[in-house]
Protein backbone atom coordinates (compact mmCIF):
# COMPACT_ATOMS: atom_id res chain seq x y z
CA UNK A 1 0.00 0.00 0.00
CA UNK A 2 1.17 3.63 -1.08
CA UNK A 3 2.11 5.47 2.10
CA UNK A 4 -0.05 8.78 2.45
CA UNK A 5 1.21 12.03 2.08
CA UNK A 6 1.29 13.42 5.43
CA UNK A 7 4.44 14.68 5.97
CA UNK A 8 6.98 16.64 2.85
CA UNK A 9 10.30 14.52 4.36
CA UNK A 10 11.61 12.32 1.41
CA UNK A 11 9.31 13.89 -1.41
CA UNK A 12 11.10 13.31 -4.46
CA UNK A 13 13.39 16.38 -5.61
CA UNK A 14 10.91 16.94 -8.63
CA UNK A 15 7.85 17.79 -6.68
CA UNK A 16 7.93 21.27 -5.02
CA UNK A 17 7.79 21.16 -1.24
CA UNK A 18 6.82 24.41 1.24
CA UNK A 19 9.77 26.68 1.75
CA UNK A 20 9.64 27.07 4.98
CA UNK A 21 9.23 25.72 8.44
CA UNK A 22 5.21 24.11 8.71
CA UNK A 23 6.00 23.06 12.21
CA UNK A 24 6.95 26.67 13.33
CA UNK A 25 3.50 28.31 11.74
CA UNK A 26 1.22 29.92 13.28
CA UNK A 27 -2.75 30.24 12.26
CA UNK A 28 -3.59 33.85 11.01
CA UNK A 29 -6.66 32.96 8.12
CA UNK A 30 -9.56 31.02 8.67
CA UNK A 31 -11.18 30.16 5.31
CA UNK A 32 -14.59 29.02 4.84
CA UNK A 33 -15.18 26.42 1.66
CA UNK A 34 -12.15 24.15 1.46
CA UNK A 35 -13.32 23.40 -2.10
CA UNK A 36 -10.62 22.55 -5.01
CA UNK A 37 -10.58 26.19 -6.21
CA UNK A 38 -9.54 27.27 -2.37
CA UNK A 39 -6.45 24.97 -2.91
CA UNK A 40 -5.74 25.85 -6.06
CA UNK A 41 -5.68 29.44 -5.85
CA UNK A 42 -5.41 31.05 -2.42
CA UNK A 43 -3.86 28.39 -0.34
CA UNK A 44 -0.76 28.32 -3.38
CA UNK A 45 -0.36 31.71 -3.12
CA UNK A 46 -0.55 32.35 0.57
CA UNK A 47 1.96 28.98 0.82
CA UNK A 48 4.71 31.07 -1.88
CA UNK A 49 3.91 34.43 0.48
CA UNK A 50 4.65 32.39 3.91
CA UNK A 51 7.62 31.20 1.82
CA UNK A 52 8.43 34.84 0.52
CA UNK A 53 8.40 36.79 3.66
CA UNK A 54 7.19 34.55 6.41
CA UNK A 55 4.65 35.63 8.65
CA UNK A 56 1.79 34.20 10.92
CA UNK A 57 -0.64 33.09 8.46
CA UNK A 58 -1.77 29.28 8.20
CA UNK A 59 -4.68 28.85 6.80
CA UNK A 60 -7.34 27.00 9.35
CA UNK A 61 -10.31 25.88 6.91
CA UNK A 62 -13.78 24.56 7.25
CA UNK A 63 -17.19 23.89 5.27
CA UNK A 64 -20.62 25.19 6.54
CA UNK A 65 -21.85 21.97 5.89
CA UNK A 66 -19.88 19.07 5.21
CA UNK A 67 -16.76 17.74 6.66
CA UNK A 68 -15.34 15.34 3.86
CA UNK A 69 -12.46 17.93 2.62
CA UNK A 70 -11.95 18.16 6.07
CA UNK A 71 -11.46 14.77 7.45
CA UNK A 72 -9.16 13.90 4.54
CA UNK A 73 -6.67 17.13 5.10
CA UNK A 74 -6.37 16.45 9.07
CA UNK A 75 -5.32 12.72 8.25
CA UNK A 76 -2.75 14.63 5.78
CA UNK A 77 -2.25 17.19 8.21
CA UNK A 78 -3.39 19.95 6.21
CA UNK A 79 -1.26 18.76 3.41
CA UNK A 80 -2.08 18.33 -0.45
CA UNK A 81 -0.51 18.30 -3.83
CA UNK A 82 -1.54 20.92 -6.75
CA UNK A 83 -0.70 19.43 -10.12
CA UNK A 84 -0.40 22.25 -12.54
CA UNK A 85 -0.86 21.24 -16.10
CA UNK A 86 0.06 22.18 -19.74
CA UNK A 87 0.21 20.65 -22.71
CA UNK A 88 3.77 19.77 -22.30
CA UNK A 89 3.73 17.97 -18.59
CA UNK A 90 2.16 17.95 -15.23
CA UNK A 91 3.85 19.89 -12.46
CA UNK A 92 3.30 18.60 -8.47
CA UNK A 93 3.69 21.09 -5.55
CA UNK A 94 2.65 19.75 -2.32
CA UNK A 95 1.35 22.91 -0.46
CA UNK A 96 1.99 23.04 3.41
CA UNK A 97 0.12 26.61 4.14
CA UNK A 98 -3.16 24.65 5.50
CA UNK A 99 -2.25 24.21 9.31
CA UNK A 100 -5.47 23.02 10.87
CA UNK A 101 -9.22 21.55 9.33
CA UNK A 102 -12.28 21.55 11.20
CA UNK A 103 -15.54 20.44 11.52
CA UNK A 104 -18.59 22.47 11.28
CA UNK A 105 -19.02 22.81 14.77
CA UNK A 106 -15.76 24.67 15.36
CA UNK A 107 -15.88 27.32 12.97
CA UNK A 108 -17.43 30.17 15.69
CA UNK A 109 -14.96 29.54 18.43
CA UNK A 110 -12.02 29.56 15.54
CA UNK A 111 -13.35 32.93 13.68
CA UNK A 112 -13.63 34.42 17.42
CA UNK A 113 -9.41 33.75 18.43
CA UNK A 114 -7.53 36.90 18.22
CA UNK A 115 -4.56 35.08 15.80
CA UNK A 116 -7.36 34.85 12.95
CA UNK A 117 -6.88 38.17 11.52
CA UNK A 118 -8.54 37.40 7.88
CA UNK A 119 -11.47 35.23 7.46
CA UNK A 120 -11.92 34.29 3.15
CA UNK A 121 -14.41 32.94 1.76
CA UNK A 122 -14.96 30.79 -1.55
CA UNK A 123 -18.69 29.19 -1.05
CA UNK A 124 -20.07 29.81 -4.63
CA UNK A 125 -22.49 32.85 -5.74
CA UNK A 126 -25.69 31.09 -3.46
CA UNK A 127 -23.67 31.41 -0.32
CA UNK A 128 -24.91 35.46 -0.75
CA UNK A 129 -28.64 35.43 0.06
CA UNK A 130 -29.32 38.72 -1.68
CA UNK A 131 -33.06 40.10 -2.89
CA UNK A 132 -32.70 40.14 -6.32
CA UNK A 133 -34.48 43.55 -6.67
CA UNK A 134 -32.89 45.47 -3.89
CA UNK A 135 -29.77 43.66 -3.53
CA UNK A 136 -30.08 43.44 -0.13
CA UNK A 137 -29.84 40.50 2.37
CA UNK A 138 -32.79 38.36 1.42
CA UNK A 139 -33.93 38.08 5.21
CA UNK A 140 -36.70 35.33 4.20
CA UNK A 141 -33.88 33.11 3.27
CA UNK A 142 -34.12 29.78 5.43
CA UNK A 143 -30.38 29.97 7.05
CA UNK A 144 -30.80 33.56 7.24
CA UNK A 145 -34.42 33.25 8.64
CA UNK A 146 -32.76 30.10 11.24
CA UNK A 147 -29.79 32.47 12.14
CA UNK A 148 -31.90 35.27 13.24
CA UNK A 149 -33.82 32.97 15.06
CA UNK A 150 -30.65 31.73 16.83
CA UNK A 151 -28.36 33.88 16.75
CA UNK A 152 -25.67 31.91 18.78
CA UNK A 153 -25.57 29.03 17.09
CA UNK A 154 -25.34 30.17 13.21
CA UNK A 155 -25.08 28.19 10.00
CA UNK A 156 -24.58 30.85 7.58
CA UNK A 157 -21.38 32.49 6.45
CA UNK A 158 -23.18 35.91 6.98
CA UNK A 159 -24.29 34.38 10.43
CA UNK A 160 -20.86 33.54 11.34
CA UNK A 161 -19.26 36.33 10.69
CA UNK A 162 -21.95 38.75 12.57
CA UNK A 163 -21.87 36.29 15.70
CA UNK A 164 -17.67 36.21 15.52
CA UNK A 165 -17.32 39.96 15.42
CA UNK A 166 -19.97 40.56 17.96
CA UNK A 167 -18.10 38.09 20.30
CA UNK A 168 -14.98 39.92 19.73
CA UNK A 169 -16.09 43.51 20.00
CA UNK A 170 -17.65 42.55 23.40
CA UNK A 171 -14.13 41.07 23.81
CA UNK A 172 -12.41 44.16 23.15
CA UNK A 173 -10.44 41.62 20.46
CA UNK A 174 -9.87 43.75 16.88
CA UNK A 175 -12.02 42.86 14.04
CA UNK A 176 -10.52 40.15 11.09
CA UNK A 177 -11.09 41.26 7.90
CA UNK A 178 -13.35 39.45 6.10
CA UNK A 179 -12.41 38.63 2.42
CA UNK A 180 -14.75 37.18 -0.23
CA UNK A 181 -13.11 35.05 -3.50
CA UNK A 182 -16.37 34.22 -5.15
CA UNK A 183 -17.28 35.07 -8.08
CA UNK A 184 -19.71 38.28 -8.12
CA UNK A 185 -18.92 41.76 -8.60
CA UNK A 186 -18.10 43.64 -6.18
CA UNK A 187 -17.80 41.09 -3.61
CA UNK A 188 -16.94 42.59 -0.98
CA UNK A 189 -19.39 45.24 -1.08
CA UNK A 190 -21.88 42.63 -1.32
CA UNK A 191 -20.40 41.08 1.63
CA UNK A 192 -20.82 43.93 3.63
CA UNK A 193 -24.18 44.46 2.90
CA UNK A 194 -25.17 41.23 3.45
CA UNK A 195 -22.99 41.46 6.96
CA UNK A 196 -24.13 44.88 7.71
CA UNK A 197 -27.79 44.13 6.73
CA UNK A 198 -27.51 41.31 8.77
CA UNK A 199 -26.36 42.81 11.82
CA UNK A 200 -28.82 45.47 11.89
CA UNK A 201 -32.00 43.08 12.45
CA UNK A 202 -30.10 41.89 15.51
CA UNK A 203 -28.30 45.14 17.14
CA UNK A 204 -27.84 48.24 15.11
CA UNK A 205 -25.51 49.68 17.33
CA UNK A 206 -23.08 46.23 16.44
CA UNK A 207 -24.03 47.05 13.16
CA UNK A 208 -22.99 50.70 12.93
CA UNK A 209 -19.56 49.14 14.56
CA UNK A 210 -18.74 47.01 11.94
CA UNK A 211 -19.93 49.47 9.10
CA UNK A 212 -16.92 51.87 10.86
CA UNK A 213 -14.10 49.24 11.99
CA UNK A 214 -14.25 46.49 9.42
CA UNK A 215 -13.29 46.81 6.13
CA UNK A 216 -14.58 44.27 3.32
CA UNK A 217 -12.16 44.49 0.30
CA UNK A 218 -13.15 43.66 -2.96
CA UNK A 219 -11.26 40.49 -4.66
CA UNK A 220 -10.95 39.13 -8.50
CA UNK A 221 -9.59 35.79 -8.43
CA UNK A 222 -8.93 33.52 -11.63
CA UNK A 223 -7.55 29.83 -11.95
CA UNK A 224 -9.44 26.98 -14.18
CA UNK A 225 -9.76 24.30 -11.63
CA UNK A 226 -11.94 21.42 -12.06
CA UNK A 227 -13.40 19.37 -10.07
CA UNK A 228 -10.93 16.19 -8.75
CA UNK A 229 -11.44 13.23 -10.67
CA UNK A 230 -9.60 9.39 -9.89
CA UNK A 231 -7.17 10.68 -12.58
CA UNK A 232 -5.83 13.70 -10.12
CA UNK A 233 -5.27 11.46 -7.41
CA UNK A 234 -3.56 8.73 -9.81
CA UNK A 235 -1.49 11.55 -10.85
CA UNK A 236 -0.62 12.86 -7.87
CA UNK A 237 0.67 9.39 -6.35
CA UNK A 238 2.22 8.93 -9.57
CA UNK A 239 4.29 12.16 -8.83
CA UNK A 240 4.81 11.98 -5.25
CA UNK A 241 4.65 8.49 -4.56
CA UNK A 242 2.40 9.41 -1.92
CA UNK A 243 -1.80 8.62 -1.54
CA UNK A 244 -3.19 11.89 -1.52
CA UNK A 245 -6.96 12.28 -1.69
CA UNK A 246 -6.99 15.93 -1.30
CA UNK A 247 -4.98 16.48 -4.45
CA UNK A 248 -6.54 18.84 -7.10
CA UNK A 249 -5.58 20.11 -10.72
CA UNK A 250 -5.21 23.62 -12.55
CA UNK A 251 -3.88 25.16 -15.19
CA UNK A 252 -0.52 26.94 -15.16
CA UNK A 253 -2.49 30.90 -15.44
CA UNK A 254 -3.75 32.21 -12.17
CA UNK A 255 -4.89 36.06 -11.35
CA UNK A 256 -5.37 37.54 -7.96
CA UNK A 257 -6.50 41.16 -7.58
CA UNK A 258 -6.81 42.01 -4.55
CA UNK A 259 -8.07 45.97 -2.52
CA UNK A 260 -5.46 46.54 -0.54
CA UNK A 261 -7.86 47.18 3.19
CA UNK A 262 -7.09 44.79 5.97
CA UNK A 263 -8.21 45.54 9.75
CA UNK A 264 -5.20 43.59 11.48
CA UNK A 265 -2.56 43.01 8.27
CA UNK A 266 -2.25 40.30 5.81
CA UNK A 267 0.43 37.69 4.16
CA UNK A 268 2.47 39.38 1.45
CA UNK A 269 0.67 38.22 -1.48
CA UNK A 270 2.42 40.50 -3.82
CA UNK A 271 5.34 38.06 -3.52
CA UNK A 272 3.07 35.42 -4.88
CA UNK A 273 1.89 37.73 -7.97
CA UNK A 274 -1.11 39.05 -6.77
CA UNK A 275 -2.13 42.61 -7.74
CA UNK A 276 -3.04 45.14 -5.02
CA UNK A 277 -5.32 47.80 -5.88
CA UNK A 278 -7.41 50.46 -4.67
CA UNK A 279 -10.42 49.28 -7.04
CA UNK A 280 -11.28 45.44 -8.44
CA UNK A 281 -14.17 46.11 -10.15
CA UNK A 282 -12.65 47.05 -13.46
CA UNK A 283 -10.71 43.83 -13.55
CA UNK A 284 -13.73 42.11 -11.49
CA UNK A 285 -16.26 42.62 -14.55
CA UNK A 286 -13.70 41.95 -17.19
CA UNK A 287 -12.73 38.63 -15.90
CA UNK A 288 -16.61 38.26 -15.23
CA UNK A 289 -17.92 39.04 -18.44
CA UNK A 290 -15.44 37.42 -20.34
CA UNK A 291 -13.96 34.42 -18.64
CA UNK A 292 -16.98 33.10 -16.95
CA UNK A 293 -19.25 34.71 -19.45
CA UNK A 294 -17.65 33.00 -22.39
CA UNK A 295 -17.70 29.49 -19.78
CA UNK A 296 -21.14 30.04 -19.63
CA UNK A 297 -21.85 30.12 -22.81
CA UNK A 298 -19.67 27.14 -23.93
CA UNK A 299 -20.72 25.00 -21.08
CA UNK A 300 -24.41 25.33 -21.97
CA UNK A 301 -23.63 24.51 -25.84
CA UNK A 302 -21.30 22.12 -25.11
CA UNK A 303 -23.52 20.61 -22.53
CA UNK A 304 -26.31 20.40 -25.20
CA UNK A 305 -24.52 19.29 -27.69
CA UNK A 306 -23.26 15.88 -26.18
CA UNK A 307 -19.63 17.26 -24.95
CA UNK A 308 -18.58 15.67 -21.87
CA UNK A 309 -15.44 18.18 -21.84
CA UNK A 310 -15.00 22.03 -22.05
CA UNK A 311 -11.99 21.12 -24.29
CA UNK A 312 -14.30 18.87 -26.66
CA UNK A 313 -16.64 21.58 -26.74
CA UNK A 314 -13.85 23.88 -27.51
CA UNK A 315 -12.45 21.49 -30.27
CA UNK A 316 -16.38 22.00 -32.34
CA UNK A 317 -16.08 24.92 -34.63
CA UNK A 318 -19.14 26.64 -34.28
CA UNK A 319 -19.33 26.66 -30.43
CA UNK A 320 -15.50 28.16 -30.91
CA UNK A 321 -17.03 30.70 -32.95
CA UNK A 322 -20.04 31.06 -30.46
CA UNK A 323 -17.04 31.55 -28.14
CA UNK A 324 -14.99 34.11 -29.59
CA UNK A 325 -18.01 36.30 -31.25
CA UNK A 326 -19.09 36.51 -26.86
CA UNK A 327 -15.34 37.09 -25.94
CA UNK A 328 -15.40 40.29 -28.28
CA UNK A 329 -18.89 41.35 -27.32
CA UNK A 330 -18.26 41.19 -23.83
CA UNK A 331 -15.14 43.48 -24.08
CA UNK A 332 -16.85 45.53 -25.89
CA UNK A 333 -19.37 46.41 -22.90
CA UNK A 334 -16.16 47.32 -20.79
CA UNK A 335 -14.30 50.36 -19.58
CA UNK A 336 -10.76 50.55 -19.95
CA UNK A 337 -8.84 48.08 -17.44
CA UNK A 338 -5.05 49.22 -15.66
CA UNK A 339 -2.63 47.55 -17.42
CA UNK A 340 -4.65 45.05 -19.62
CA UNK A 341 -5.32 45.01 -23.33
CA UNK A 342 -8.17 43.02 -24.11
CA UNK A 343 -7.31 41.97 -27.14
CA UNK A 344 -4.75 39.38 -26.19
CA UNK A 345 -6.97 38.55 -22.95
CA UNK A 346 -9.39 37.57 -24.65
CA UNK A 347 -6.82 35.23 -27.16
CA UNK A 348 -5.46 33.96 -24.33
CA UNK A 349 -8.66 32.81 -22.75
CA UNK A 350 -10.14 31.51 -25.60
CA UNK A 351 -6.80 29.24 -25.46
CA UNK A 352 -7.11 28.46 -21.70
CA UNK A 353 -10.94 27.43 -22.21
CA UNK A 354 -9.89 25.24 -24.76
CA UNK A 355 -7.11 23.43 -23.03
CA UNK A 356 -6.20 19.94 -23.73
CA UNK A 357 -4.40 19.20 -20.59
CA UNK A 358 -7.60 20.43 -18.45
CA UNK A 359 -11.04 17.54 -18.31
CA UNK A 360 -13.20 20.34 -17.15
CA UNK A 361 -16.78 19.08 -17.31
CA UNK A 362 -19.35 21.15 -19.03
CA UNK A 363 -21.63 19.94 -16.33
CA UNK A 364 -19.70 21.43 -13.43
CA UNK A 365 -19.77 24.97 -15.32
CA UNK A 366 -23.14 24.40 -16.15
CA UNK A 367 -24.70 24.23 -12.26
CA UNK A 368 -26.49 26.92 -10.88
CA UNK A 369 -27.34 28.98 -14.01
CA UNK A 370 -30.04 31.35 -12.31
CA UNK A 371 -26.71 32.51 -10.50
CA UNK A 372 -24.06 32.82 -12.21
CA UNK A 373 -25.69 34.27 -15.59
CA UNK A 374 -26.82 37.37 -13.88
CA UNK A 375 -23.36 39.60 -14.01
CA UNK A 376 -22.28 37.11 -16.68
CA UNK A 377 -24.73 37.64 -19.39
CA UNK A 378 -28.08 39.40 -18.33
CA UNK A 379 -26.12 42.91 -16.69
CA UNK A 380 -24.06 43.50 -19.78
CA UNK A 381 -27.23 42.38 -22.22
CA UNK A 382 -29.29 44.97 -20.42
CA UNK A 383 -26.46 47.98 -20.30
CA UNK A 384 -25.95 47.18 -24.30
CA UNK A 385 -29.53 47.52 -24.87
CA UNK A 386 -29.74 50.74 -23.18
CA UNK A 387 -26.64 52.24 -24.66
CA UNK A 388 -26.91 50.67 -28.13
CA UNK A 389 -24.31 48.17 -28.67
CA UNK A 390 -23.96 44.85 -29.22
CA UNK A 391 -26.05 42.46 -27.69
CA UNK A 392 -27.14 39.64 -29.38
CA UNK A 393 -24.21 37.35 -28.35
CA UNK A 394 -25.22 37.78 -24.87
CA UNK A 395 -28.77 36.43 -26.10
CA UNK A 396 -27.17 33.28 -27.55
CA UNK A 397 -26.16 32.34 -24.17
CA UNK A 398 -29.47 33.04 -22.60
CA UNK A 399 -31.05 30.60 -25.33
CA UNK A 400 -28.25 27.92 -24.83
CA UNK A 401 -29.07 28.48 -21.26
CA UNK A 402 -32.63 27.89 -21.31
CA UNK A 403 -32.00 24.72 -23.56
CA UNK A 404 -29.89 23.45 -20.72
CA UNK A 405 -32.98 24.04 -18.27
CA UNK A 406 -35.21 21.80 -19.79
CA UNK A 407 -33.54 19.22 -18.12
CA UNK A 408 -33.51 16.98 -21.10
CA UNK A 409 -30.77 16.11 -23.64
CA UNK A 410 -31.24 15.47 -27.46
CA UNK A 411 -31.70 11.58 -26.99
CA UNK A 412 -34.59 12.74 -24.33
CA UNK A 413 -32.24 11.54 -21.18
CA UNK A 414 -33.21 13.48 -18.27
CA UNK A 415 -30.44 15.29 -16.38
CA UNK A 416 -30.63 17.24 -13.03
CA UNK A 417 -30.13 21.17 -13.51
CA UNK A 418 -28.55 21.54 -10.55
CA UNK A 419 -29.90 24.84 -10.06
CA UNK A 420 -30.82 26.49 -6.55
CA UNK A 421 -34.33 27.95 -8.52
CA UNK A 422 -34.69 24.25 -10.34
CA UNK A 423 -38.35 24.27 -8.64
CA UNK A 424 -39.11 27.27 -9.80
CA UNK A 425 -37.79 26.60 -13.67
CA UNK A 426 -39.69 23.70 -13.71
CA UNK A 427 -42.70 24.90 -12.28
CA UNK A 428 -42.44 27.42 -14.82
CA UNK A 429 -42.07 24.89 -17.88
CA UNK A 430 -44.34 22.70 -16.93
CA UNK A 431 -47.42 24.12 -18.23
CA UNK A 432 -45.58 25.91 -20.83
CA UNK A 433 -45.77 24.24 -24.55
CA UNK A 434 -43.01 23.34 -25.86
CA UNK A 435 -42.36 25.85 -28.63
CA UNK A 436 -39.14 28.57 -28.16
CA UNK A 437 -41.55 31.04 -27.99
CA UNK A 438 -43.16 30.08 -24.43
CA UNK A 439 -40.07 28.52 -23.07
CA UNK A 440 -38.35 31.72 -23.55
CA UNK A 441 -41.00 33.93 -22.28
CA UNK A 442 -41.59 31.50 -19.39
CA UNK A 443 -38.07 32.03 -18.05
CA UNK A 444 -37.70 35.79 -18.70
CA UNK A 445 -40.78 36.34 -16.62
CA UNK A 446 -39.35 33.96 -13.94
CA UNK A 447 -39.37 36.64 -10.94
CA UNK A 448 -36.36 38.06 -10.09
CA UNK A 449 -33.79 36.81 -12.90
CA UNK A 450 -34.29 38.83 -15.60
CA UNK A 451 -33.39 42.77 -15.40
CA UNK A 452 -35.99 44.98 -16.37
CA UNK A 453 -35.05 46.12 -19.26
CA UNK A 454 -34.60 42.56 -20.63
CA UNK A 455 -37.90 42.25 -19.51
CA UNK A 456 -39.29 44.85 -21.06
CA UNK A 457 -37.52 44.54 -24.62
CA UNK A 458 -39.60 43.13 -27.24
CA UNK A 459 -35.85 42.85 -29.22
CA UNK A 460 -34.55 40.86 -26.25
CA UNK A 461 -37.46 38.27 -26.31
CA UNK A 462 -37.10 37.79 -30.03
CA UNK A 463 -33.64 36.99 -30.36
CA UNK A 464 -34.04 34.56 -27.29
CA UNK A 465 -36.13 32.94 -28.75
CA UNK A 466 -35.04 32.66 -32.84
CA UNK A 467 -31.82 31.18 -31.05
CA UNK A 468 -33.49 28.67 -29.14
CA UNK A 469 -35.41 27.72 -31.82
CA UNK A 470 -32.66 26.85 -33.57
CA UNK A 471 -31.02 24.67 -30.67
CA UNK A 472 -34.37 22.98 -30.24
CA UNK A 473 -33.96 21.86 -33.94
CA UNK A 474 -30.40 20.42 -33.21
CA UNK A 475 -28.23 23.85 -34.62
CA UNK A 476 -25.17 25.20 -32.60
CA UNK A 477 -27.78 28.00 -31.70
C1 LIG B 1 -16.55 28.70 -13.93
C2 LIG B 1 -15.56 29.25 -12.89
O1 LIG B 1 -17.76 27.06 -12.77
C3 LIG B 1 -17.81 28.17 -13.31
O2 LIG B 1 -18.86 28.79 -13.39
O3 LIG B 1 -16.83 29.70 -14.85
O4 LIG B 1 -15.46 28.42 -11.79
C4 LIG B 1 -14.17 29.49 -13.50
O5 LIG B 1 -13.55 28.26 -13.83
C5 LIG B 1 -13.29 30.26 -12.58
O6 LIG B 1 -13.93 31.45 -12.22
C6 LIG B 1 -11.95 30.54 -13.23
O7 LIG B 1 -11.25 31.47 -12.49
Amino acid sequence: MTTPLTTTKGLPDTVEAPGYDRASLRPGIFHLGPGAFMRAHLAAYTDTAIAHAGGDWGIETAGLRSRDTVDILSAQNGLYTLLVRDAEATQARVVGSIVAAHPPSAILARLVDPAIRIVSLTLTEKAYPRDAATGDLDAGHPDVAADLAEPDNPRSAGGLIVEALARRRAAGIAPFTPLSCDNLPENGAVLRRLVVGFAALRDSDLAAWIDANVPFPSTMVDRITPASTDTTYADAQHLTGRQDKAAVETEPFAQWVIEDRFASGRPDWEAAGALMVADVSPYEKMKLRMLNGTHSLVAYLGFVAGHEFMRDAMADPAIAAAARAHLACAAATLDPVPGVDLSPYADDLAARIANRAIAHRTYQIAMDGTQKLPPRIFEPAAEMLESGGEWRPFARATAAWMRYALGVDAQGTPYALRDPRETDIAAALAQTPRTADTIAAALIDLPGLFPQPLRASPDWRREVATRLDELLRGGAG
